[in-house]
């Protein structure tokens, strides 16, 4: 199987939603997968403590197959001690040999 590398620079979000209401700021990451992959990446940045306008600035390397078209995935959570809560910031980026 043809593969190609991609370097994925996941950077910054500005205007999140805040989940922690009262209690504080959301606490944002992003996790970046490719769920048609057949070797299913699932990267996730550093949380950013308080930030409803994160800068990540993370590099992942993503290897996706040629042949067919890819689906990038990035997803952005609150975390939390108990369970993290999304953001509702998901992109689905399409990625498909030229
Ligand atoms: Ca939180």
């Amino acid at each position: 199987m043809s593969t190609a590398s991609f370097i994925v620079v996941v950077e910054k979000a500005t205007g999140l939603r805040n989940a922690a209401g009262m209690m504080g700021t959301s606490d944002p990451y992003a996790v970046v997968s490719t769920p048609t992959a057949p070797a299913v990446l699932n990267e996730r940045t550093q949380v950013v403590k308080n930030d409803l306008s994160p800068v990540w600035k993370c590099c992942m390397l993503v290897v996706l197959p040629t042949a067919v078209p890819a689906m990038l995935k990035v997803e952005v959570h609150d975390s939390n001690k108990g369970k993290d809560v999304s953001l509702q910031q998901t992109f689905n980026l399409f990625i498909s040999p030229c």
